[in-house]
């Protein structure tokens, strides 16, 4: 048995980060004592990151969770006793059973995302277990939903530039993305291009870790993107620098388009965004005349009410320039329509007894647990760590207080959320379980196998619903399968001809396997948009009442694209909450080695903002809004625009101590996709 054997064993990084690298973890003593990185992943190639370098640090944490736990005090308290496996799983079957009674299935709700990547973790046997129960549905929408729509509406397909062609492009913008940090490996394969001549740009609100790496960096004010992105094409037509044939063949609507940016030229898009209009000609100069332009669209764009938007315009970038037909050009936000299982066979839509069931959105959940309409009355968290990661805390909070909730929470650790739960269950790491991961940036699939014991009495996703699904008394065949059937299954999928060739046995030979990438020789012939092309012009968006060609709307607090907020309004600094370089959003934020890299959070503002509030650099402050507050320590800095600070990183509050930013963080909704929209907030700051 490998769990019980010492030696060097291949594994999948299970978090939520696209170059899901491939590792090597050494084992003494039936223990990891070191993680490394596989050289033989032919993407990844065996250089990996600082935090899963120390990953066996949160692998074997003292305060890793070992039993069930009953919840004694208030919630919140953190106050619990042990209990059995088979007291907690009696007492949520039974209070399951009850709300089913009382309330109806729809009163239970699950909420998780992508704390474990794994297919059967995530997209596997818990949907089967709420889908059987019947349970509300979760719309699963605070990562990428907005700027997903905003790809989709243009492309149609979700898949961009594959990693081994980006050495191909000669210039490489990154737009909203700090992926030195956020995607490591894209940074080494761009320094492949860049030691052929290639010139790196980054666009970004701050002077972030990427920036610092590139050629030219171009900070902008929040939300303006779709400004830039269209002064830049008004540019492109004007000189010329557009391809014609190209968007003849491949797009509708490149008259209405050239005609529509006639207006937005650099003069009037350095007035909304703050960047100089000679910047804009130059970088318009640049991408048109490039050969092959990569634009890497980063997942910070879409967290903003007009993120989808901003997202769509750039999309429109590669078009109007033809740079698609060229290796290594065109654009990239996620490839993970490549990699589509059959979610069907693993997920099981058809053991919901009630196919209409209601939806919630999970950047509403504070909303949805104080709605006495229909109450929320059993909740069902994994995967996820909502009292830091959901916007709006304390709206969050107030709604995981209701004491009438029934609430589970399945992690590693006694997280924030975790609190508020009446049964806290030990989760097993991913390290310790069977599962099969996609990539959403390279074209490898992986398999996982466990490695190491289970740590305490802690249960896989995968054990933990399939036990529940048996003991609610749902249909057996779907509850008893196993984790090899499972993954064969998802593997049948005949409609995505990329996966073709991909089985259990190639990859319990391989490791990692690539899929087969020979249909995206075709890929422009075959988008699925209504018109079959990309769509400069969205009739679809157009009918759903938003602008249906590209178009700049500015953010609905802050900024509004016209004025700078006066230093004495009331809010008028906008806060920008992006990751950290040694968290995986909440995760590691408990570990003391992560937390010694990090050291503590900060707010970044620059010299001028700082010096209107007489605060000096070291300073602590308090960030606040009409939501909430948050305390922090003041880095003065010339790394952004004046008018915008930066605090990066998703903490846990620390001894009483108020570091959480999301308390400041709106629960809006985003113009596409129902995705959240962290950044559009709006603050004040002052000296502690
Ligand atoms: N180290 C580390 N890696 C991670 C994560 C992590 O927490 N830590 N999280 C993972 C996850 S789930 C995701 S989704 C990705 C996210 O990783 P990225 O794709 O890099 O996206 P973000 O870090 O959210 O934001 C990227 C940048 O967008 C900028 N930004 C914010 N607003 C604007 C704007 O209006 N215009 C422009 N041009 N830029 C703006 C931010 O300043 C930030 O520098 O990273 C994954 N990888
Ligand atoms: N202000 C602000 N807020 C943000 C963001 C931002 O940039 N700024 N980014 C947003 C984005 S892009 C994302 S994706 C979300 C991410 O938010 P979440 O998906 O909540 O990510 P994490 O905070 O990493 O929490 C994942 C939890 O899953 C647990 N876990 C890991 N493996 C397993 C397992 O196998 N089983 C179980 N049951 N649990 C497990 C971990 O211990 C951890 O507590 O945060 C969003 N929130
Ligand atoms: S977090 Fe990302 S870069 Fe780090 S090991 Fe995992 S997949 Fe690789
Ligand atoms: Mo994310």
């Amino acid at each position: 048995m490998t769990e019980a054997a010492d030696g060097v064993f291949p594994a999948v990084c299970p978090l939520d980060c696209p170059d899901t690298c491939g590792l090597l973890l050494h084992k003494e003593n039936g223990k990891i004592v070191k993680v490394t990185g596989d050289p033989n992943h032919p993407i990844t190639k065996g250089a990996i990151c600082n935090k899963v370098r120390n990953m066996a640090e949160r692998i074997y944490h003292p305060e890793r969770l070992l039993h069930p736990l009953r919840r004694t005090g208030p919630k919140g308290s953190g106050q619990f006793e042990r209990i059995t496996w088979e007291e907690a799983l009696a007492e949520i079957t039974e209070r399951f059973r009850d709300l089913i009674t009382s309330h109806g299935s729809e009163s239970i709700l699950p909420y998780s995302f992508y704390g474990n990547m794994g297919k059967l973790s995530v997209d596997g046997m818990d949907r089967r277990f709420f889908n059987a129960l019947g349970a509300s549905e979760l719309e699963q929408t605070i990562c990428n939903s907005a700027g997903n729509a905003g790809w989709v509406h243009t492309m149609g397909f979700y898949g961009g530039v594959s990693p081994e062609d980006i050495e191909h492009a000669d210039l490489i913008i990154v737009w909203g993305g700090n992926i030195v940090s956020t995607n490591m490996h894209q940074v080494v394969l761009a320094e492949k291009a860049r030691k052929k001549g290639t010139r790196i740009v980054v666009i970004d609100v701050h002077r972030n870790r990427t920036a610092q790496w590139a050629d030219w960096f171009i900070p902008l004010y929040p939300g303006t993107d779709t400004a830039l992105a269209l002064g830049i094409m008004n540019v492109l037509f004007a000189e010329g620098l557009t391809d014609t044939a190209f968007m003849e063949r491949y797009t509708v609507g490149h008259e209405l388009l050239e005609e529509h940016v006639r207006g937005c030229t650099p003069e009037w898009a350095a007035r909304i965004t703050g960047v100089p209009a000679e910047d804009i000609v130059r970088l318009a100069h640049m991408y048109g005349r490039a050969h092959a332009a990569h634009i890497h669209v980063g997942n910070g764009l879409q967290h903003h009410d007009n993120g989808g938007m901003i997202v769509r315009t750039i999309t429109c970038l590669p078009a109007v320039t033809g740079h698609w037909q060229r290796r290594g050009g065109g654009a990239t936000k996620s490839n993970s329509g490549y990699a589509r299982l059959n979610s069907v066979a693993l997920e099981r839509p058809d053991l919901r007894p009630n196919p209409q069931a209601r939806h919630i959105n999970m950047n509403r959940i504070g909303e949805a647990l104080l709605d006495n309409e229909k109450p929320v009355m059993g909740l069902f968290v994994y995967c996820s760590n909502p009292l830091v990661v959901a916007p709006d805390t304390e709206r969050v909070t107030r709604g995981f207080e209701r004491e009438e909730l029934f609430t589970v929470v399945h992690d590693l650790f006694m997280t924030d959320t975790a609190k508020y739960a009446d049964i806290v269950l030990p989760a097993a790491s991913s390290f310790e379980s069977t599962d099969l991961f996609t990539s959403y940036w390279h074209h490898y699939i992986q398999l996982q196998e466990p490695v190491i014991e289970r740590v305490g009495e802690s249960k896989s996703n995968y054990e933990l619903f399939s036990l529940l699904g048996q003991m609610m008394g749902f249909d057996n065949e779907a509850f008893s399968e196993s984790e090899e059937s499972m993954i064969r299954a998802a593997l049948n999928h005949s409609v995505n001809p990329y996966l073709n060739g991909i089985t259990l046995e190639a990859l319990q030979e391989h490791r990692h396997v690539k899929l087969d990438m020979s249909p995206q020789e075709r890929f422009l012939e075959m988008l699925p948009t209504p018109s079959g092309k990309i769509e400069l012009y969205s009739e679809t968006l157009e009918r759903a009442g938003l602008p249906g060609l590209p178009t700049y709307v500015p953010l609905k607090e802050g900024y509004d694209g016209e004025h700078r907020p006066e230093p004495d309004a009331l809010y008028p600094l906008m806060f920008i909450s992006p990751p950290n370089h040694n968290f995986l959003n909440s995760t590691f934020a408990n570990v003391p080695k992560h937390q010694e890299l990090e050291k503590e959070p900060l707010l970044q503002i620059h010299p001028e903002d700082a010096a209107v509030r007489g605060i000096a650099d070291g300073d602590k402050v308090t960030v606040w809004n009409e939501r909430g507050a948050s305390e922090l320590r003041a880095k003065v800095a010339d790394r952004m625009l004046p008018g915008t600070v930066i605090s990066q990183g998703l903490w846990w509050d620390k001894n009483g101590q108020r570091q959480r930013v999301n308390v400041l963080t709106p629960d809006r909704l985003a113009d596409m996709g129902k995705g959240a929209v962290f950044f559009s907030t709006a603050v004040n700051v002052k000296r502690q």
